[in-house]
């Protein structure tokens, strides 16, 4: 028995005598979530964390985000939502790149949104970068949360840890226009959703 091990063996004990190899068992801690990589917040569903923390939610602060309660996915959160795949030609290099993860609307599902009537959405990323898109259009455009291009996981320093974007080439509003005006209403290093009932 290690340090650690023994450490633990004696605070069950002590708290409740010999533990039984069930109970031993069933004080096993939960498995740690991983970082927050994307909150949603607004007219949401009941949410699993409580109201902005004004003095620990830095960014979220200094971007005048503001909730009671919120919806935070995790990468496995994200990853447990259905999957597509786009192929557009990006603006940055003018190739076909492929681009994967769930719909945005998929998300929004998760988070408890209720998809009838007027939803507006502000799509939120790293920099500060803010766009207003109305639900209706992200669902007409598939837009999708894309968690990997070309296999690899999006990073944070590049167009990730998300970024909400469509297929250009294939949607009516955007495949006509010039490669560097059809991605415009795509926040790379998105991080906050919010959500609004019209
Ligand atoms: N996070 C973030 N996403 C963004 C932008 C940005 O400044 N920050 N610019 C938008 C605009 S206006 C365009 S045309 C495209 C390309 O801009 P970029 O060269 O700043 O990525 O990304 C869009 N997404
Ligand atoms: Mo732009």
């Amino acid at each position: 028995m290690n340090k650690m091990n023994k450490r633990r063996f004696l605070a069950l004990t002590s708290l409740g005598g010999l533990a039984a190899p069930a109970a031993q068992a069933s004080v096993k801690p939960p498995p740690r979530p991983g970082p927050g990589l994307l909150t949603v917040s607004g007219a949401i569903g009941k949410g699993n964390r409580g109201p902005i923390d004004a003095a620990l939610d830095q960014m979220m602060v200094k971007h005048k985000v503001a909730f009671d309660r919120a919806h935070v996915f995790d990468a496995p959160a994200l990853q447990r939502l259905a999957a597509i795949q786009i192929r557009p030609t990006l603006e940055y290099d003018a190739k076909v790149h492929a681009l994967s993860g769930p719909l945005l609307s998929s998300v929004l599902e998760a988070a408890g949104v209720a998809s009838a009537g007027d939803v507006m959405l502000t799509l939120r990323a790293v920099d500060g970068y803010a766009v207003n898109v109305s639900l209706t259009d992200a669902r007409a455009w598939r837009m999708i949360v894309a968690t990997a291009i070309d296999g690899q996981p999006l990073a944070l320093g590049g167009l990730g840890p998300q970024w909400a974007v469509y297929e250009a080439d294939t949607v009516d509003a955007f495949k006509d226009k010039p490669l560097k005006e059809r991605f415009a209403l795509c926040p790379w290093g998105l991080y906050h959703v919010d959500v609004k009932r019209g």
